[in-house]
C-alpha cells in the first residue's frame, strides 16, 4: 500500500479526545439510525453484534500528516446498516454524531464505499480511548471523519458542518485527493 501525499508512518496512533472521554452507560446506548430512511433505527450493543460482521487492515491516515500502517478493526459495515434503514434516493450526506458531542459529516456514497462501524481494533474489544462502545473508520478517508463513542447517523439532504468542517476542514476528505481543507 503506498502513503498518500504529504502523510509520513508513525509506529502508532496518536489518541485524540478534542472533546474529552464520554462517559458510556452500555443500558442506555443506542445507536440511533434517523433522518431520510424509510426504517429508523435505533440498535442496542447486543444488535450491532448479532449483524453481519467483517474484518479489515487498513493503514489509517491523520490530517495533521501521521499515518500508521495495517490497523485492523472489525465491526459492521455501514452499507448492512444502510441496508436495513432504506435511506431514501435523496439522501446525500450522512450527518454523524458522538456521546462527547463530537460531530464530522461524511458523503453517503464515501460512507457505503468503505465505512465500518468498528467494535473491535487490533483484535480485542475497543479500547475507551480508540471510541468504544463503536466509532466509524473510512479506508480512503481523513481520521477526522472516524467519529469514536459515535451514537446517531443522519442520512440528510442537506450538508451541515461537524466539529473539524466548522474550522475550515474538507467537506469530504479524501486522503488520496489531499482533500485537507475547504478552501
Ligand atoms: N469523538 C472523537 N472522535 C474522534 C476524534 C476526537 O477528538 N473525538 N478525533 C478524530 C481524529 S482527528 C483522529 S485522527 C482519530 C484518531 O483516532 P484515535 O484517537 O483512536 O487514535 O479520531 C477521530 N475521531
Ligand atoms: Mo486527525
Amino acid at each position: 500500500m503506498s502513503l498518500p501525499p504529504g502523510q509520513r508512518y508513525i509506529p502508532s496512533m496518536i489518541i485524540y479526545r478534542i472533546l474529552g472521554q464520554p462517559t458510556i452507560n452500555m443500558d442506555s446506548y443506542r445507536l440511533i439510525i434517523d433522518g431520510e430512511v424509510e426504517r429508523p433505527l435505533h440498535l442496542s450493543y447486543s444488535d450491532l453484534l448479532l449483524l453481519k460482521q467483517v474484518k479489515v487492515k487498513w493503514d489509517f491516515h491523520c490530517v495533521t500528516g501521521w499515518s500508521v500502517r495495517d490497523v485492523e478493526w472489525e465491526g459492521v459495515e455501514l452499507k448492512t446498516i444502510a441496508e436495513l434503514a432504506k435511506p431514501r434516493s435523496n439522501a446525500t450526506w450522512l450527518l454523524v454524531e458522538s456521546l462527547d458531542k463530537y460531530t464530522t459529516v461524511v458523503l453517503i456514497e464515501d460512507a457505503l464505499k468503505s465505512g465500518i462501524l468498528a467494535l473491535r481494533m487490533n483484535d480485542k474489544e475497543l479500547l475507551p480511548e480508540h471510541g468504544f462502545p463503536a466509532r466509524l473508520v473510512f479506508k480512503d478517508l481523513y481520521g477526522w471523519k472516524g467519529a469514536k463513542y459515535v451514537y446517531k447517523l443522519t442520512f440528510s439532504t442537506e450538508y451541515v458542518d461537524g466539529y473539524w468542517e466548522k474550522l475550515g476542514y474538507h467537506e469530504r476528505g479524501r486522503v488520496h485527493l489531499e482533500e485537507r481543507f475547504k478552501y
